[in-house]
């Protein structure tokens, strides 16, 4: 039977200093950079508009947010990288944080968003060189497919990931059109129910 969201709800937000949840689920990261559409995803995947906040403007997501889904599994929403507007004491407690959480051994996978229609910056590079250090199993997402014509998004997201210096393959994702939704479902299924047929 095909995997859906069935419900979501907020748990908590974490910040520095205070503690993480007890772990008694599967837990999913997403990283990226500040608006590339990490918050949206979550919102997308779950089919409701307001979970997580979202806005235009980026450096929205300030704090480590958990969501609960289908009572069985965490996604996590983080605070996005690379907003150079923040201040540099924020900056900072956004690395520690950032640090902290990928440290913990905690995370069991992490989506990384990148712009379908943008380079990897220094910032995702060095995200991506963090992923791979600790050793997480990752899915690369390009997002904001909808911003490119049809034929060519596959070809792009793909393109993406080559720049990253990962295998050359990403899901082509967009919260707006629903892109890449099945894809994902399919591959949270795998990492929730691993044993499973
Ligand atoms: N066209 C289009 N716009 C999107 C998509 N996903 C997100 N956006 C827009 O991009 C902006 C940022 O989205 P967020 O989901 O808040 O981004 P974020 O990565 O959570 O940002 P921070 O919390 O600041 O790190 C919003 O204006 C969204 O509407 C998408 O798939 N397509
Ligand atoms: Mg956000």
């Amino acid at each position: 039977m095909d995997f859906t969201i069935k419900n979501a709800r907020f748990i908590t937000s974490v910040g520095l200093g205070s503690e993480l949840p007890e772990k008694r689920a599967a837990e999913i990261a997403i990283v990226g950079k500040s608006n590339v559409g990490k918050s949206s995803l979550i919102n997308s995947l779950c089919g409701r508009n307001k979970l997580a906040k979202t806005s235009s403007t980026p450096g929205k997501t300030r704090l480590i947010n958990y969501f609960l889904l289908n009572e069985e599994f965490y996604l996590v929403d983080l605070p996005g990288y690379g907003y150079a507007a923040a201040p540099k004491s924020e900056q900072q407690k956004w690395g520690r944080l950032m640090e902290d959480y990928l440290s913990s051994g905690r995370v069991d996978h992490i989506y990384m968003l990148i712009d379908i229609r943008h380079e990897p910056t220094a910032h995702d590079r060095q995200m991506f060189g963090y992923i791979i250090y600790y050793g997480i199993p990752y899915t690369l997402i390009a997002t904001k497919a909808d911003k490119l014509a049809k034929t060519k998004r596959k070809q792009a997201a793909n393109a993406v990931a080559k720049q990253l210096g990962a295998p050359p393959y990403a899901v082509a994702y967009s919260s707006e059109s629903g892109d890449g939704k099945q894809e994902l479902l399919q591959r949270i299924d795998a990492v929730v129910h691993p044993l499973s047929e």
